[in-house]
């Protein structure tokens, strides 16, 4: 597990080859490329001093997400009490097995992949800037790089399972079966979005609010650390949760220290804020449409995908039609071919106008990067079932109150 006090800023072969000062330039240019509006000589990338204050506190946050075993939800049960009505749940145990789980450590991982350049964010033309983890590595643990920045950057790749040299970590989880259906599929791995990540960085990286592109679901899995995680249900207003005022960037830490305090308030005007802080080995499904931002509590490692189901199908056929029309035309075909119900539903809504004109894809996350992307009252984890189920129908009667999950403005 990644753990900062048994990461120690070892000098990485990289260090050893270039030296410490062209390691640094390589950083500065890297932060650079990224932040370009933040100078890396005047101190802007740790100007809000986050990391001398409380962000990464648990104090006083109720995580009322039921958690669920695995082996205690059968794929149709999950679909029944969870994906069809589009209830957040945390399933349990899914990781045991993985070799990931076991040996997705910095040094292993350094040792295996060093080398290989993991994307950390876009510049501003939106090329991926990419370090090599070795680097990476290097600057995470570094106390006067990752240790110090406000919002430090974050490996957030959609290529990993891709590319020659980190294509083998696919081979160290498997997917869920809750999540197999996967209809994106379909359109081949050429032309189908981008729907797997590597995520992972210090404490303060993450991902700021948003909804998942083409109001696909998403499964998250954590392999090392803890992360906060706020989500608003579908219809939540953004003008809202993402107000447009000075000050407020779309970084994890700019949204958690300066909207999510309003949501906690009695005149907050919206549905409430959920809150969970996940756990190591925890994978938390998220139902499209759903607000989110997500904060690590501490160095995390975490595999992340977006998928397509029959329970989504709708929703997600509406976006896709709209913001990605002539794929939208070649997944009609082969569903045609493969699942003819569907494609006889993408028919009718067709035939009803009903295609999406906000296309859901409001991503965004930590400086570096974007993903195109129950307890008692003591917030510990709860295993339960009945308490479980009694947030789920709190939050179905949120869902259903507010409407058909794309966020809509409603903010006079
Ligand atoms: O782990 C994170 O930073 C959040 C991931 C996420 O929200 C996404 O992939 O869409
Ligand atoms: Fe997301």
């Amino acid at each position: 597990m990644i753990n900062a006090s048994s990461t120690s800023c070892q000098p990485s072969k990289f260090a050893e080859a270039f030296g410490d000062d062209e390691r640094e330039r390589k950083i500065r240019k890297v932060k650079r490329a990224v932040r370009s509006e933040l100078s890396t000589s005047k101190g802007d990338w740790y100007r809000n001093a986050c990391a001398q204050s409380d962000i990464c506190s648990t104090t006083g946050i109720e995580d009322r997400i039921p958690r669920v075993h695995w082996k205690d939800l059968t794929p149709e049960e999950f679909a029944e009490r969870f994906e069809r009505p589009r209830i957040p749940v945390v399933i349990t145990g899914l990781a045991d097995d993985w070799p990931a789980f076991r040996d997705w450590t910095p040094e292993r991982l350094r040792q295996l992949y060093g080398e290989h350049k993991f994307k950390v964010g876009s510049d501003d033309e939106g090329y991926a800037v990419r370090m090599p983890f070795a680097w990476y590595l290097d600057y995470m643990f570094d106390p006067l790089h990752g240790g110090r920045d406000d919002s430090p950057l974050y490996i957030f790749d959609g290529t990993f399972a891709d590319r020659e040299g980190s294509k083998p970590l696919r081979k160290d989880y498997e997917v869920p079966e809750y999540f197999r259906e996967d209809l994106f599929r379909l359109v081949g791995e050429k032309r189908r979005p981008p729907y797997r990540w590597l995520v992972l960085g210090p404490a303060r990286s993450g991902s700021g609010l948003h909804i998942d592109p083409l109001a696909t679901s998403a499964w998250n899995t954590l392999l090392a650390g803890r992360k906060r995680w706020a989500l608003f249900p579908p219809g939540t207003p953004r003008c809202h949760v993402l107000p447009k005022e000075q000050g407020i960037e779309r970084e994890a830490v700019s949204w958690f220290s300066k909207v999510y305090p309003r949501a906690t308030r009695s005149d907050w005007p919206t549905a409430r804020v959920v809150d969970l802080v996940q756990a190591p080995g925890e994978t938390v499904f998220v139902p499209g449409g759903w607000w989110h931002a997500v904060l690590n509590l501490d160095a995390t490692v975490a595999v992340t995908q977006n998928y397509v189901s029959t329970a989504n199908f709708e929703r997600v056929w509406k976006h896709t039609r709209k913001g990605r029309p002539k794929m939208s035309l070649k997944w009609l075909a082969a569903l045609e071919r493969e699942r003819p119900d569907l494609a006889a539903l993408a028919h009718d809504v067709e035939d009803r106008g009903e295609v999406e004109c906000n296309t859901g894809s409001s991503s965004s996350s930590s400086s570096s990067s974007s993903s195109e992307g129950s307890s008692d009252s003591g917030g510990s984890t709860c295993t339960n079932k009945r308490s479980g189920e009694a947030v789920t129908s709190q939050i179905i009667k949120r869902v259903r109150a507010d409407g058909d999950g794309i966020e809509k403005p409603n903010c006079r």
